[in-house]
């Protein structure tokens, strides 16, 4: 969050994290999807171990599609539906 510049909501769509290379908005769906996956008795609270799959998706099969779908869509600026080897390699 350090890299945004304000958190402005009328700015929401156009702020913008170069390094994870989404909008604002963007970030905090994915935070809402990443926490809703997480939650796996679905009370809106993470405890210790759904906390630990929030913090570490990529060690727990059941945030695959999410990690996959995650990365995918940061590397393909071109939103071709396809990563091309530029797109890949930055
Ligand atoms: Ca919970």
């Amino acid at each position: 969050m350090d890299s945004f510049l304000s958190t402005e909501p009328d700015r929401i769509d156009e702020l913008y994290d170069k390094t994870r290379k989404v909008t604002y908005r963007q970030q905090i769906e994915s935070d809402r999807r990443k926490f809703a996956l997480a939650d796996e008795n679905g009370d809106g609270k993470l405890d210790r171990e759904e906390m630990a799959v929030y913090l570490h998706p990529s060690d727990f099969p059941k945030m695959r599609d999410f990690v996959v779908t995650e990365y995918f869509n940061q590397m393909d600026e071109s939103k071709d539906g396809r990563v091309s080897k530029e797109e890949y390699l930055g």
